[in-house]
């Protein structure tokens, strides 16, 4: 009997070579690399989002954000009266955040890797999600200990326009549009530029409905 195709490929992993777009000295996006994996990683996003509820979070002297927030993996974003800083325990539970599901990790290590940085072993996954409206202000991202590795983020849902500066937030921005599935690389020389999301425009995404959210994955703690 001749194997068909499917067959074939029946034990792998699905495998896909994205379509890279570079948009810094070291900063990719990688089209659709996701999308073979989204079967497997939306029962895992909602294990953690029921063990870690998704809550929007009060910077200091500053208004509610637009965007709700959890995380996993051993490192977790939170913010009180002291600022912004990562912990090991997740302050609505007292509990340590729930682990790295080792689909998020995989897929993490393999977009560092096709965009140029070898073994990526993320600490820290931050969840934003994003309802029609919600927003994210220009912002760097400086309260990982370190900026040796770069940050992948992964997108899901509905799409979002993103902002992607240089290093004074008065520096001009590339508009660059995020869809289901596609992920950013970012790291070295690019690692601290500002950047933010546009508001969210009303939607349905068949997968998640009426939001977009955005997985982050970063080494928070020390090298
Ligand atoms: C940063 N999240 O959680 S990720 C954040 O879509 C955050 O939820 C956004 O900023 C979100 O801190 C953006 C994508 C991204 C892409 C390229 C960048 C962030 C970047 C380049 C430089 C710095
Ligand atoms: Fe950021």
């Amino acid at each position: 009997m001749q194997p068909s195709n499917f067959d074939l490929f029946a034990d792998h992993e699905p495998v896909q070579q994205a379509r890279a777009e570079q948009i810094g000295e070291q900063a990719w996006v990688l089209r659709g690399l996701a999308l073979p994996q989204v079967d497997r990683l939306l029962p895992e996003l909602d294990t953690v989002i029921a063990a870690a509820p998704l809550r929007h979070m009060v910077p200091p002297g500053g208004f509610s954000m637009s965007v709700g927030t959890s995380s996993c993996g051993r490192l977790g974003w939170v913010t009180d009266r002291r600022g912004y800083r990562y912990s090991s325990v997740d302050p609505h539970s007292g509990l340590p955040w729930p682990a790295l599901p080792k689909v998020f990790a995989d897929l993490a290590r393999t977009a560092a890797e096709q965009a140029g940085f070898a073994d990526f072993a993320a600490d820290s996954c931050l969840i934003n999600q994003y309802v029609p409206g919600a927003k994210m202000s220009l912002h760097q991202d400086k309260d990982e200990k370190a900026y040796a590795a770069p940050i992948v983020s992964l997108s899901l849902g509905l799409p979002a326009m993103f902002l992607f500066g240089g290093f004074e937030r008065s520096d001009k921005c590339q508009r660059i549009p995020l869809l289901h599935g596609d992920m950013v690389i970012w790291g070295g020389v690019d690692r601290l530029r500002f950047h933010g999301v546009l508001p969210i425009k009303p939607g349905y995404h068949p997968r998640l409905g009426e939001q977009r959210i955005n997985l982050t994955f970063r080494v928070a703690g020390s090298a």
